[in-house]
């Protein structure tokens, strides 16, 4: 809702009658064959490991408890933390969270090495997610491993973490810049040496959808055990590529909220909500408590400071402070992500909001606004304004004022405030003009 507006929504009642779905004769149907999970998938949240390499990001002990709590409240399957070999605090914080009894199921995500996968059991662990570059710029810039020597110690830890008995994930860094051959007889070895998850990550953010769907298509047909995926947002493909993965038969996502990782991060969860609410509605509703998912997007934002200062100042200046850190044009929750402007949608989003929203507000909690601010402004969202202050006037009158609006609106940004009291003044002067003619 935007911020000039709070409590002034112009929510007509009519929102929870509208049918939300394509014409019967789209010929964009969402895939559902044999291979797609995008009505049954399970998601990994990487707000406490991806988002700690954010630029910004200093999560104290606090404030990662309460984000694990708010994640585990809002109904992720997975918490992934970062690895306790990183720092005294980041093992004691891994400790602590695993003690908290949550209902999601608490990882830790190191390298795939003996050392690191004995840490992360000490710390109690649901399961562990081991993982190694295999591209060849990593084996030759970064670690300088060999295929055959990540497959034996793969197959090494991945036993002993069995004996453990944690759940376990294999996965290799770059995955889209590995051979394939070398990347697929990888993935079959650890497979067959009984790991839960296989992932593929995109490191460097750089697939397609296409690409993303040949090769979580291809590796369905190598493995059997689930498929967890990771897409960074560099080249801003990382929903799409999320729900490509699905298509193809993945059956995991990782997010973190607002998308906060290294660089520019990866798969926004609130995005993969909004993408997934559409294409598996009554899953993704009856999962996710989508109604959260402000709320723990404001607390992840504020953690982190994702506006700077200057900008916060403008924001707070402009709009609501409850919006200040989200990005304003973030799918869902930004400020304007249900804001009306034009005279033409605004008509009709009044008579039907399916006419320009894929996605019903009210599924997250939030509510629409019709904009009646602006040089483009229509009458009929200004009757509907006028109608919810209570003001008696006729459609000639509306329209009168309605000239009134945009006239101003075109010399200067008006506020819902100024638009009121140019309601309220023109409705006042067309009563005190019928009273003078009494
Ligand atoms: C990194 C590691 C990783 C790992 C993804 C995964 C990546 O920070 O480079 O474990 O699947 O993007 O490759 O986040
Ligand atoms: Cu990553």
């Amino acid at each position: 809702m935007c911020a000039g507006c709070s409590g002034n929504s112009t929510d007509n009642g009519i929102n929870g009658g509208a049918v939300r779905h394509r014409p019967a004769s789209s010929p964009y149907q969402s895939v559902t064959d044999y291979l797609s999970n995008v009505n049954n998938f399970k998601i990994i949240e990487s707000t406490l490991r991806e988002g700690e390499q954010f630029a910004n990001a200093f999560f104290d002990t606090q404030t990662k408890v309460a984000i694990a709590q708010a994640l585990d409240s809002f109904g992720v399957d997975y918490i992934e933390l970062t690895s306790p070999v990183a720092s005294e605090k980041s093992f004691k914080d891994c400790q602590l969270i695993c003690s908290l009894g949550l209902k999601a199921k608490i990882l830790t995500h190191v390298r795939c090495n003996m050392e690191d996968a004995k840490a992360a059991v000490a710390t109690g662990v649901d399961g562990v997610d081991l993982v190694i570059g295999t591209s060849s710029f990593l084996r030759e810039f970064s670690h300088g491993k060999s295929m055959e020597y990540i497959q034996k110690t793969a197959i090494e830890v991945i036993e002993y973490l069995k004996g453990e008995g944690v759940e376990v994930r294999f996965s290799s860094e770059d995955s889209f810049r590995s051979d394939l051959v070398d990347l697929l007889s990888l993935y079959k070895a650890v497979d067959a040496a009984g790991v839960q998850r296989v992932g593929i990550a995109d490191t460097v953010g750089g697939a397609t959808p296409r690409m993303v769907y040949d090769l979580v298509r291809t590796l369905r047909g190598v493995v059997h055990c689930d498929i967890e995926t990771h897409f960074h947002d560099d080249t801003g493909c990382a929903v799409a590529n999320a729900h490509a993965a699905l298509e193809a038969g993945a059956t995991h996502i990782d997010t973190s909220v607002l998308g906060i990782g290294e660089r520019n991060g990866i798969t926004p969860l609130g995005a993969l909500m909004a993408r997934m609410v559409v294409t598996a509605p009554e899953y993704v509703k009856s999962k996710y408590k989508l109604r959260e998912l402000k709320a723990l997007e404001v607390l992840v934002a504020d953690a982190v400071q994702i506006v700077r200062r200057a900008e916060l100042f403008l924001f707070v200046l402009l709009f609501s402070p409850l919006s200040q850190n989200i990005p304003f044009n973030n799918p869902v929750t930004g400020f304007c992500a249900f804001t009306h402007k034009a005279g033409i949608h605004a008509k009709a989003i009044l008579n039907n909001p399916s006419t320009y929203e894929i996605i019903n507000p009210e599924d997250f909690g939030l509510s629409r606004y019709v904009s009646i601010s602006s040089r483009i402004t229509g009458w009929n969202a200004v009757k509907s304004r006028v109608d919810q202050l209570g003001l008696e006037m006729t459609d000639d009158q509306v329209k009168e004022v309605t000239a009134k609006i945009k006239q101003l609106a075109d010399i200067r940004p008006l506020a819902i405030d100024d638009t009121d009291s140019i309601l309220r003044s023109f409705h006042a002067e067309q009563v005190e003009g019928v009273m003078a003619r009494l």
